[in-house]
């Protein structure tokens, strides 16, 4: 009699940290989910699921599927971290558990509610600035400009840092994949970017009254010692800047592509508190992360030998016709909720709040003045190995 299960996964050879995917990683991803629910990557040593039921279990099993080895290429079993590890991200429990509650006592509805006022002010100004010039850099003058104006106050960080949160966040990323020419370059770059960015995080050095002196007074509570709070500011670093930049980026990036669904907007404001989640799943800002195998684990038939990295295509997940109905279109009526854009189990973002009330204050100022977001230009992509992201866009608000 035949045994089928474990049978051997197939391979791909595609190489998925390439300029060809990573420029354009939706022209592949049908690849990828087709050759089945578990694949291997021979190029890279590793095994990928593109499928959003395989992805989204597999990141709710942190019990087989590990982050403490890593959530990029490099399994920390065995090679140096790139940086001390994440205290949040490249944790399990109980560590995660109890780094991850603390910071949710920082980054709570509460403060959101007391600082949602502010955040639409600010937006409110900048886009009418950006109205009165008619043609904009989406990216630089919104997209960077919003959350450069309100996170790092946010977090107390000190003044003058942009370009070097902006480097840092990139290098970041990148280090998740391979050691490429993309790393290579942010990398060789990144040191001095690296040294501010470690420096924000100490005590001395961060503002009275920001998410990051409130780290800190978890650690005096006794909840983690003051080098972990240095460690836990530095995620909003990592994770709080890129990430939301992007996210608006391809936003406006899917509106000017789809006036229909602008013009839709405007007509149901309803809306607006959804939005971003069906732009993420459209084009997700985190197209890919790593987990590692700690154990012999079967996945739809398919052994993955303890040890193995496995990487899961948030963004491929998220288009899969398996779960999503026209699953290519743009759709903001659409609910967009199971989407896993901002990850799936106990490493969902802890920003995710912070990231919809950017989007939604940034949306909220352009819906009563914007009639239309005109595409001036060719979109310049900048290759990152995690980051769906955008260096230029060229874009000209229609004043309403
Ligand atoms: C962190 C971190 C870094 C990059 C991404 C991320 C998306 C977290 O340092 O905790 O989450």
């Amino acid at each position: 009699m035949q045994d089928n299960s474990a049978a051997a996964p197939p391979s791909i050879d595609i190489d998925v940290f390439g300029d060809a995917f990573l420029a354009d990683p939706y022209a592949h991803h049908d690849v990828l989910r087709e050759a089945g629910p578990v694949f291997q990557l021979p190029q890279y040593g590793v095994y990928g699921m593109a499928r959003h039921q395989e992805v989204s279990a597999t990141l709710k099993d942190w019990e087989c599927f590990v982050s403490s080895r890593g959530v990029g290429l490099s399994d920390f079993a065995v090679e140096e971290p790139w940086r001390p590890p994440s205290l949040l991200l490249e944790t399990d429990p109980p560590v995660h558990h109890r780094t991850r509650g603390l910071m949710n006592q920082v980054v709570s509805l509460l403060e959101l509610r007391d600082l949602k006022a502010r955040w639409q002010d600010e937006a409110d100004k900048l886009v009418e600035g950006l109205i009165t010039q008619r043609r904009i850099d989406g990216v630089l003058d919104l997209a960077q400009a919003f959350p450069l104006r309100i996170f790092p106050a946010t977090i107390g960080l000190p003044d003058g840092g942009d370009d070097h949160l902006l480097l840092y966040a990139m290098a970041t990323f990148n280090a998740f994949g391979p050691r490429n020419q993309i790393f290579q370059q942010t990398n060789d770059a990144a040191a001095p970017a690296i040294a501010w960015a470690t420096s924000a995080c100490e005590r001395a050095n961060l503002k009275p009254g920001g998410w990051g002196e409130k780290v800190f007074v978890q650690a005096d509570a006794g909840l983690c010692s003051q080098e972990e709070a240095a460690r836990l500011v530095r995620s909003f670093l990592s994770a709080g800047i890129d990430t939301t930049i992007n996210g608006l980026a391809n936003m406006l990036l899917a509106f000017a592509s789809h006036p229909e669904q602008w013009r839709k907007l405007r007509d149901r404001p309803e809306l607006v508190k959804r939005v971003f989640d069906e732009a993420l799943r459209w084009d997700s800002t985190v197209q890919t992360f790593f987990r590692t195998a700690s154990c012999d684990v079967e996945v739809a038939n398919t052994l993955i030998p303890e040890g193995t990295k496995v990487l899961l295509f948030l963004a491929a997940a998220n288009r899969d016709p398996r779960r999503w109905s026209d699953p290519e279109l743009f759709d903001i009526e659409r609910n967009a909720s199971g989407h896993v854009g901002f990850g799936y189990g106990i490493h969902q973002c802890l920003g995710q709040m912070v990231a919809r009330l950017e989007a939604e204050v940034v949306l909220g100022a352009l819906l009563p003045r914007v009639a239309e977001i005109r595409l001036v230009g060719e979109p310049r992509r900048t290759l990152n190995n995690t980051l769906h992201a955008l260096g230029s866009l060229p874009l000209e608000f229609v004043r309403a």
